[in-house]
């Protein structure tokens, strides 16, 4: 593989920058003005996800503000369903709803065979943006991870227990294996044309990884993983795989072994020095300020950026938060955080 000149894909490939390279998950959305103005123009969510032209703005947004290390496509995890044919809507203020998948009848009216031609603007929108970033800045491409992604589809909507998911997971394990081989299936497919159109690092959000005791875990988290991560890596050979298994706790350690991730995403619950001892010897780590102090600022902020720095700064490290911005947060406040991280001397 060429040498790259981005600081990001260097921290990815294992090298130790200081300062080192930084992104914020959800660095474009709703707490940026300018965010708010195009998605008025641009309708519902969906129709911003899916215009090239409104995509590619509110991903560049956040960099002239910031000057992040890495655009990270503008989509939702959620355009996998669509595509497969099931009915998705975000509704203001409640967040996605989608037409449940309980049954084999369901599951079969959900087909692979219009998958690239529904998210050929999301390819679009990767397209532009290669071509629009700084030349230092590197372009994140992502997917849900098929076990968070079936939560939705199989809830109809966010969850706080995720009571029907596990209950398929467990009472219907024939149906639950065979919606988690579609997602398998699309989600590759999905990945490898977002690398094919420019994105030059992928990372795959299982945001409710941690509701899964440590049987399902190996199941349904690290084994999905792991075959996305081998066939990226035998297909698009080189290209790095960012994983984000939210509140593993303990399991952070097997889902890095296992998986072989380049590089790991900590929620702000991961101990640092423990995630320096067991998680940053075996792959690059990304992380894990909490959001709220971005929401606060001041201080207690510059307190949790340098604690995080100081810990994780002397190995291959990525700066980020430990989850996404959250709306109320202050644009002044991000400004400040990346002119702290940039500051970093070590
Ligand atoms: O009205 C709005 O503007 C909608 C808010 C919003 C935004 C800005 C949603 C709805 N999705 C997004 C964009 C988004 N989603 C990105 C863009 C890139 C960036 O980071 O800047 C990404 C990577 C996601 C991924 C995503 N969507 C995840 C995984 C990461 C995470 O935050 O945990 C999940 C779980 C979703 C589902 C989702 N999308 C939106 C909502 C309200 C939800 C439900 C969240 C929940 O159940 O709590």
């Amino acid at each position: 593989m060429p040498h790259s000149t981005k600081p990001f894909l260097r921290a990815l490939a294992g090298e130790t920058l200081t300062p080192p390279p930084f992104w914020l998950m959800r660095q474009a959305g709703r707490y940026l003005p300018e965010y708010r103005a195009t998605r008025a123009e641009a309708g519902s969510f969906l129709d911003l996800c899916y215009n090239p032209d409104f995509a590619t703005e509110v991903t560049l947004q956040p960099l002239r503000r910031y000057g992040f290390d890495a655009a990270i496509l503008f989509s939702d995890i959620l355009v996998v369903p669509d595509a497969l044919g099931q009915q998705v809507a975000f509704k203001e203020g409640e967040g996605p709803v989608l037409t449940p998948i309980r049954s084999a009848g369901d599951l079969d009216g959900l087909s692979l065979s219009g998958l690239h031609d529904h998210l050929a603007p999301v390819y679009k929108t990767v397209a532009n943006l290669s071509k629009a970033i700084p030349a230092t800045t590197a372009l994140i491409g992502f997917a849900g991870a098929p076990w968070t992604v079936a939560t939705y589809m199989i809830e109809g909507s966010g969850s706080k227990d995720f009571a029907k998911a596990k209950g398929m997971m467990f009472g219907q394990a024939e149906l639950f294996a065979r919606l988690m081989a579609l997602l398998i299936q699309a989600t590759g497919d999905y990945l490898i044309r977002q690398i094919d159109n420019g994105a030059e690092a992928i990372q795959i959000f299982d945001t409710w990884a941690g509701a899964l005791p440590e049987d399902q875990f190996e199941r349904w988290v690290i084994g999905p993983t792991r075959s996305l991560v081998e066939r990226i890596r035998a297909e698009r050979p080189g290209i790095p795989v960012i994983g984000f298994p939210r509140q593993a706790g303990y399991l952070y350690k097997r889902y890095v072994t296992e998986t072989k991730v380049s590089g790991v995403s900590l929620d702000p619950s991961v101990p640092l020095d423990w995630a320096a001892a067991e998680l940053q010897t075996k792959c690059t780590v990304q992380g894990n300020l909490d959001p709220l102090l971005v929401v606060a600022g001041g201080e207690a902020m510059d307190a949790g950026i340098d604690r995080v720095l100081r810990a994780l700064g002397k190995g291959p490290f990525i700066f980020n938060l430990g989850h996404g911005i959250t709306p109320p947060t202050p644009p002044d406040n991000v400004a400040r955080l990346a002119e702290r991280v940039k500051g970093w001397k070590g």
